[in-house]
């Protein structure tokens, strides 16, 4: 067996007037009781270093880009580098990133994930954008990550760390079978993601209803038909009047969750993950070299 031993640090809510600073101890604290639990790995949620500002039609340029990160580590979320290092525990994060690409302004929603010496060992930037570019009438809560960001240009990598195949995404691309089947293809043992996922997400009650089984049936499908770990982290509670699901995960190659947060806070849950299991999966009924017909996918790619 090759054990990781990981947890999952789910976030209650960021109110608008919390600082970085504060909101980095938080993840700090967490990252002490998962380290005090033996994990070596946490996963943190999806922005998780402000609130979730896409909720917000925001015109001032100078506001909007205080919730963007232009380096990282920055001065704010250095200390969550440096207790990393000295803790000897990696992690995943995200955050809004602002760079300088191409001679010109470029914003993602982007993932990191560190090692246990506190350096970045791989970069993702989110594919599947949700919500709007306008803000939409009628609507309690805007969605407007497709005017705040434009879609990810690094692919769905996956990288060597922990002793196992590792990969991430964010939040809506969860619910994409695409993402979880690339990374399979490259050997994928462990997939982490955060997410901020509010219950009106879509404004239709039949849908919104079953927010939290939705959430868990893309996760646990994703494991299993991949043979991979996957650690779902949420940002959740009640966050500015905008109420997100929780139930954070970790999901194992079976599809069968192996450890859920019970609150609506700041909680961490722990599993001892042995990448083995996928395995198992993989040799068998998901051998992929075996048993898939690529021939007969093509639609996939057409656009
Ligand atoms: N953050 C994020 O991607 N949330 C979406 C819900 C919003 S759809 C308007 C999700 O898929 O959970």
């Amino acid at each position: 067996s090759r054990i990781v031993k990981a947890a999952s640090a789910q976030m209650g809510p960021i109110p608008k007037s919390q600082s970085r600073k504060q909101a980095v101890s938080r993840l700090v604290a967490m990252m002490r009781e998962a380290k005090g639990r033996g994990a070596e790995l946490v996963v943190f949620p999806e922005l998780a270093f402000t609130t979730f500002f896409p909720r917000w039609m925001i015109e001032d340029e100078a506001e909007l880009e205080s919730y963007y990160e232009t380096e990282m580590p920055g001065p704010e979320t250095a200390p969550l580098f440096e207790e990393s290092k000295k803790l000897g525990v990696g992690f995943y994060v995200s955050y809004a990133e602002l760079v300088n690409e191409g001679g010109r302004r470029r914003r993602f929603n982007t993932s990191i994930i560190v090692d246990r010496n506190g350096e970045i060992v791989g970069k993702y930037r989110k594919v599947h954008l949700p919500g709007h570019s306008e803000p939409q009438p009628g609507r309690v809560h805007q969605h407007l990550e497709k005017r705040y960001f434009e879609p990810g240009n690094l692919g769905f990598g996956v990288w060597r760390a922990f002793g196992g195949v590792m990969g991430m995404c964010i939040c809506n691309d969860r619910r994409w079978p695409e993402t979880y089947r690339v990374m399979g293809l490259q050997g994928v043992e462990m997939i982490m993601l955060g997410y901020n996922t509010p219950f009106d997400h879509t404004g239709h009650a039949d849908i919104d209803g079953l927010t939290s089984f939705h959430n868990h049936l893309s996760m646990q499908a994703g494991a299993y038909q991949n043979s991979t770990w996957v650690i779902g982290t949420a940002k959740c509670g009640k966050e500015e009047g905008s109420s997100m699901v929780g139930q954070s995960v970790i999901v194992a190659p079976s599809g069968e969750i192996v450890a859920m947060a019970a609150t609506l806070e700041d909680e961490v849950i722990t599993a001892n993950c042995d990448l083995d299991i996928g395995k198992r999966y993989r040799q068998t009924i998901f051998d992929f070299a075996r048993h898939r017909e690529p021939e007969a996918y093509r639609l996939i790619v057409e656009r």
